[in-house]
């Protein structure tokens, strides 16, 4: 047994309660206990086999829409089997609200704003658009560059021009769409909203267009990547990047997904819920094939979604703003700063920690990449030029989690502190007032953000301003119009 692992000192968080996986309560002193589990990086060096990677990505889909999160009517026992073997982040925070800056993150482990992509990228028919740089750093990159196999299988959303593609940025293998969204069953993109009209079908298996017969997206992923799992074995270790449409549009489920759940469901929930569905079904799936081929305890597997759930109306099928997809408890969907945007679902699996434990304090995405790459090659120093840091450190209670965590979209510009979260410019959502502009939370009070403070806390409003205008210049940002 690993020796126990001593609480932090100094500025720790006042005790919180909070349920684990067996729905018990226990306050975050027994959740840090529990962490003692964690096997020291070198530990790891010394014992345990390079691990392999399985990244799942889902789109849009919010932490309302998971079952073991606390909503009944979601299916999805595969996900829960996950959090149940491993551990469930109640805090993990995406560095964008919006797919693509989003998945920047993920990659590069920075900020996405010093990455060069913003927002959601273009999706065009000419090939050509620019998202990830030459030269990027990369997690596949890192890895590949260690001996391990890269695939990334599903939505891409980081560029279509040459040197922005999956194998030009550390993948070995891609199969998937380089566009924002798919119909799920032709793979074409299709033009929603304002300015309908550009259709392109958009499927690739490396940089070869491939056309399928009509099979169901998520179903069309979850076969390759079963597939691609077959061919491990312990003689080389492998990252595996899955990432869904779903349940992002084109709103679609087989009838088998929609059968589960009551006809008198609302109907955009209903096909949203059915999406989720086949989603876990693959999720188990790719748990079963794991350990069939006998790579369950040598595989982390690392689930979350790219932003939270969606308000636009060209998600729905009325008209109306969409509410197929739950953020419940936050405030807020995908394109806004308030932490509906991107308080995501997120569970980890990994050799050494100890399962079926919550974790309550923020992390973010951009944490990944030096957190897998520890684990892959523990004697390596972090990566330069990045902003995420390894969390293993901070789950042993050995590092403090990040002081300031900052995001942008568009003007919306948001930082925590603590408990405190301040945003500039914040979202108006359909059927909401017009926020004030300089919208100040405590989180730990009123985690749905819905009393301002700034007006009650002047200093710290002008003290996180200040920060977030030196983040700001340092990433490369300019400051927006208030
Ligand atoms: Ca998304």
């Amino acid at each position: 047994m690993a020796p126990a692992i001593p609480l932090p000192t100094g500025n720790t968080p006042p005790p919180h309660t909070l349920k684990d996986n067996t729905g018990m309560s226990s306050s975050r002193r027994d959740i840090l206990r529990g962490f003692a589990g964690i096997t020291a990086s070198a530990a790891l060096a010394q014992t345990a086999p390079r691990p392999n990677f399985l990244v799942i990505v889902t789109d849009d889909q919010g932490i309302g829409d998971v079952g073991c999160y606390g909503h009944p009517e979601v299916r999805t026992p595969n996900l829960d089997r996950l959090a149940a073997s491993g551990v469930r982040f109640t805090q993990w925070f995406a560095n964008a609200p919006v797919c693509s800056a989003s998945r920047a993150a993920i990659m590069t482990g920075k900020y996405p704003d010093r990455t060069g992509v913003k927002g959601a990228l273009p999706s065009e028919p000419s090939w050509d658009v620019n998202g990830l740089r030459q030269g990027e750093q990369t997690l596949p990159g890192l890895l590949r560059d260690r001996g391990y196999g890269t695939a990334a299988f599903g939505k891409w959303h980081l560029g279509s021009a040459p040197a922005s593609r999956p194998r030009a940025q550390g993948f070995d293998d891609f199969f998937g769409w380089y566009s924002g969204w798919l119909d799920a069953y032709s793979h074409r993109y299709y033009q929603l909203g304002s300015a309908p009209g550009k259709i392109f079908h958009d499927l690739w298996r490396n940089e070869t267009e491939v056309f399928e017969e009509p099979a169901y997206m998520t179903e069309l992923l979850g076969r390759e990547a079963q597939s691609y799992l077959a061919k491990q074995s312990s003689a080389q270790p492998f990252l595996l990047y899955l990432a869904f449409g779903a349940p992002h549009y084109s709103m679609m489920a087989p009838k088998k997904y929609l059968d589960r759940f009551p006809a008198t469901m609302d109907r955009d929930r209903r096909t949203h819920l059915a999406m989720v569905a086949a989603v876990d079904d693959v999720v188990g799936a790719l748990l079963d094939q794991l350990r069939r081929q006998g790579l369950d305890s040598s595989t982390v597997v690392y689930y979350q979604a790219d932003n939270g759930a969606t308000r636009e109306v060209r998600a729905s099928s009325d008209g109306k703003p969409y509410h197929g997809g739950s953020n419940e408890p936050y405030r807020g969907y995908k394109l806004g700063l308030f932490d509906g945007g991107m308080h995501v679902p997120a569970i980890l699996r990994a050799p050494g920690l100890r399962p079926g434990q919550v974790w309550d304090r923020p992390l973010i995405s951009m944490d990944l990449l030096p957190t897998f790459l520890a684990m892959a090659d523990p004697a390596a120093p972090p990566p330069a030029g990045i902003d995420g840091q390894n969390i293993l450190p901070v789950l042993r209670g050995e590092k403090p989690e990040h002081e300031f965590l900052f995001w942008s979209h568009e003007n919306q510009r948001a930082i925590r502190q603590g408990d405190w979260k301040l945003i500039l410019n914040p979202p108006q959502f359909p059927g909401e007032e017009m926020p004030d502009k300089a919208w100040l939370s405590n989180l730990e009070d009123d985690r749905s953000e819905k009393k301002n403070l700034a007006n009650e806390q002047t200093d710290r409003v002008r003290e996180l301003t200040e920060r977030l205008r030196a983040w700001e210049r340092e990433v490369g940002l300019s400051t927006p119009p208030r």
